[in-house]
């Protein structure tokens, strides 16, 4: 039989770096594809592979029932999409944006007639259509759209439904990208403190990593005390250790020549948390200052 029928067609708007990506792995495995960018040369790059080329978005979103977004931020799909007639289409989004845009962007939809869910992406376009790299796409909004449509959004990535809240596909993502930069921070901090030292980068970079995916309990240590609001049974490192120790780490840096600027809010909050009842404060777990970030 010809794939090319069977499979059910989409409208890709948006071929950047990620746009090219999943339009190449929809094409691979034989979904029919109309695209449309603003550069239109990247349209016509995928031509070869099989896209349709439409001349404007309103000719792609009307070439097909499902249509995907991913364009650069949530202005950009303003700036796409303004004008053009979405009544029943089901449109899904995977521009990066805001809990708050996904929100907005759910009501626009609605207004205009049109089912929606947006998605965060983890993931880059070299992950994409990967077997094994672990990418996947969290997805929020309508669920009847996310069920008709889950077997052509799995082709790209894996996909997980988060909610029938729009904003918490956002959200999730940028929880996750959140704690990336944190862990970011901390490995850079790492390697600056070993520059100009007879230490290779290449021989603190296995240890690191041991290092950093043993400490790994500390994501679930943390759920469960945020659950059951129990910062002090079965602590094994309390705060006041930990903020005595942060002195080292403290004057290591300033020995080292190093900034502290990627630690010490961390290091504050501890201390904060400590300074504020340190006979009660100071047996608890670490994971208590948590509860000082929503001011
Ligand atoms: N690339 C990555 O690693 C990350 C992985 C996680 C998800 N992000 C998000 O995915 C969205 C798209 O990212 P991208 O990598 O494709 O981004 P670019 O290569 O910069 O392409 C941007 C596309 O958006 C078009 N565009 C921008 N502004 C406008 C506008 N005003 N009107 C119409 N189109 C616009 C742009 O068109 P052009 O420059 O080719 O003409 C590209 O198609 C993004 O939300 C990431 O945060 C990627």
């Amino acid at each position: 039989t010809d794939t090319h029928v069977t499979k059910r067609p989409l409208t890709l708007l948006g071929l950047g770096g990620m746009g090219t990506a999943l339009a190449r792995a929809w094409l691979a495995a034989g979904h029919p594809v109309t695209v449309w960018n603003r550069t239109a040369a990247k349209a016509g790059a995928l031509a070869p592979h099989g896209a349709r080329v439409a001349a404007d978005p309103a000719a792609a979103v009307a070439a097909n029932g499902l249509v995907v977004l991913c364009l650069l931020d949530d202005a950009s799909i303003a700036a796409v999409l303004d004008g053009v007639d979405l009544t029943g289409k089901d449109l899904v989004n995977l521009t990066t944006g805001t809990p708050a845009e996904g929100r907005a962007r759910a009501r626009w939809a609605e207004e205009r007639g049109a089912r929606f869910v947006d998605a965060g992406i983890m993931g880059t376009p070299t992950m994409i259509d990967t077997p094994g790299s672990g990418a996947y796409v969290f997805y929020s909004g309508s669920r009847a759209l996310f069920e008709a449509h889950r077997e052509v959004l799995e082709v790209p990535a894996a996909a997980r439904f988060v909610g029938a809240d729009p904003g918490h596909a956002a959200l999730h993502d940028v929880a996750l990208l959140s704690a990336m930069t944190g862990l970011f921070a901390g490995i850079s901090h790492a390697y600056a403190l070993i520059e100009g030292e007879d230490i290779a980068p290449g021989d603190l970079s296995p240890l690191l990593s041991e290092w950093l995916g043993t400490m790994g309990f500390f994501v679930g240590n943390a759920a469960e005390r945020l659950t059951s609001r129990d910062f002090t049974t079965g602590v094994v490192s309390n705060l006041a250790m930990q903020v005595a120790a942060s002195g080292t780490l403290l004057r290591t840096a300033a020995d080292q020549g190093v900034s502290t600027e990627l630690i010490s809010p961390y290091l504050d909050l501890m201390r904060e948390r400590l300074e504020a009842d340190p006979a009660r404060h100071g047996a608890e777990d670490t994971v208590g200052a948590i509860t000082l970030l929503r001011r």
